[in-house]
């Protein structure tokens, strides 16, 4: 069997929760590889609305095992507060949810320290959620992260106070204060680790290969989007893990070999959350428009999402760094109050050439986007779940974009909801 893979195209809350789960009854397994706390994985069924952070999207399916892998940074506290949430629901969460030992643990002075690294940088501020994901990475790639193992260690205590006090060194050296911060963040963090003892604690990557080995189909779930991956974002304003498919590998320990189908999810608009670089923005009444309509407001922080049209350049990049097999285009009823749809094809260069291909860094070159224009369809969606019923404009606007990115579009979603989805399977 393989893993496949599910991920966002663009700067995330493409609508990846939804898909998920989706998609969760033809899985036996779904795993999150990669991002903790700053993601937020909204699903919406039987009239209720969802928002998961760290909790892989197929919870609410009793016959899926839940995975969170070692490419993961853990967030205890976080983690106490979502398993309480979904107490109302009867789930068996703790058959149902293992965790790899080897994820990383997010202390409460990394969220401290993302907060002292962010107000250093003043103007240039990457808007980060300040959930701590950054200096949690940063101490997992320096070598002097705790991980989730850790836990288990007599020496547990000593392991904590002896980074919290690294931490202490470098908030000093902010001047950032701390003291009246910190002892009441420790006392819920110790609280969270006990709470967290009585999940099964994995190798993960042992119980992923085992159950392909036994023939389970494995979904592993994207957080966040391509354009925010370490290595291939719009650099320095990404987030720091691994985005793309090849974060699946290393985020959950399974060889490339075994990756099988790549879901690329992707709005039919773009968004953005936190500062840089975007070549569509809209800052007018339609860029406006498209976040009312759309509901753009961050899931795990309520700011208010940016917004502007497709970027296909963008796109392309994406499902190239990917290996993407199929798309999935979310938020199309969200496009029905306009008259003219706009989708980026090219950007134009300082010196007037034309280019499909992403600069170098996109916060020194200035593009300048060249659009195609689409007559809208102007028409609900609801309740329509044929392709062929769909809308004529629609239907062109579609095409055009299977075209384009040479690959099928296999769902189109129409809202929020579970049910408002048209397969083309
Ligand atoms: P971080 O928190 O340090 O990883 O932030 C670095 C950049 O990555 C962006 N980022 C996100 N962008 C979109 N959605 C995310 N999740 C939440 C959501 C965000 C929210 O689902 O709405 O509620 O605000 C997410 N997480 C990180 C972030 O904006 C920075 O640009
Ligand atoms: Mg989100």
């Amino acid at each position: 069997m393989k893993v496949d893979v599910l991920l966002g195209l663009q700067w995330g809350d493409e609508g990846k929760g939804k898909i998920v789960d989706v998609l969760a009854p033809r899985y036996e397994v779904v795993a999150r590889f990669q991002g903790g706390p700053n993601a937020g994985h909204t699903l919406e069924f039987d009239g209720i609305k969802h928002v998961l952070h760290q909790i892989p999207s197929g919870i609410f399916r009793s016959d899926i095992q839940n995975i969170i892998g070692n490419g993961v940074v853990l967030d205890p506290i976080v983690f106490k507060r979502e398993i309480e949430n979904l107490g109302k629901y009867n789930l068996d969460l703790v058959s149902n949810l293992f965790v790899s030992k080897k994820a990383s643990l997010i202390l409460p002075t990394h969220a401290l320290l993302d907060a002292a690294y962010e107000k250093s940088k003043g103007d240039s501020k990457i808007g980060s959620t300040l959930r701590g994901i950054g200096p949690t990475y940063q101490d997992k790639t320096a070598r002097l992260g705790l991980r989730v193992g850790d836990v288990l260690s007599p020496q547990f205590a000593q392991k904590y106070k002896k980074l919290v006090d690294s931490h202490k060194v470098i908030l000093d050296f902010y001047g950032f204060d701390y003291a009246s911060i910190l002892p009441a963040s420790e006392e819920k963090f110790f609280e969270a680790i006990e709470f967290m003892k009585q999940f099964t604690l994995v190798d993960s990557e042992y119980v992923v290969n085992e159950a392909l080995s036994a023939g389970k189909t494995v979904l592993a779930e994207g957080a966040q989007g391509s354009l925010l991956d370490i290595d291939f974002g719009s650099y320095p304003f990404v987030t720091s893990s691994t985005t793309m498919t090849a974060g699946a590998c290393t985020g959950l320990g399974i060889a490339p070999r075994q990756i099988g189908e790549v879901y690329g999810i992707f709005k039919a608009y773009c968004t953005r959350v936190g500062s840089g670089p975007f070549p569509t923005e809209l800052s007018d009444e339609t860029g406006e428009k498209i976040r009312q309509e759309g509901r753009e407001f961050g899931a795990t922080t309520g700011r208010p999402r940016r917004c502007g049209w497709l970027d296909l350049p963008a796109l392309k990049y994406a499902i190239m760094i990917n290996g993407v097999t199929q798309l999935i285009m979310m938020k199309v009823d969200v496009l029905t109050v306009f008259d003219t749809i706009r989708v980026c094809t090219n950007y134009r260069l300082p010196d007037g050439s034309l280019t499909d291909h992403l600069p170098y860094d996109l916060c020194d070159e200035t593009v300048e986007p060249v659009y195609r224009d689409f007559s809208g369809w102007q028409q609900s969606l609801d309740g329509i779940h044929d392709f062929e019923a769909i809308p004529e404009e629609l239907m062109a606007y579609i095409k055009f974009l299977e075209e384009e990115l040479n690959l099928p579009i296999t769902f189109v979603s129409t809202g929020p909801d579970r049910e408002a989805l048209i397969s083309r399977e």
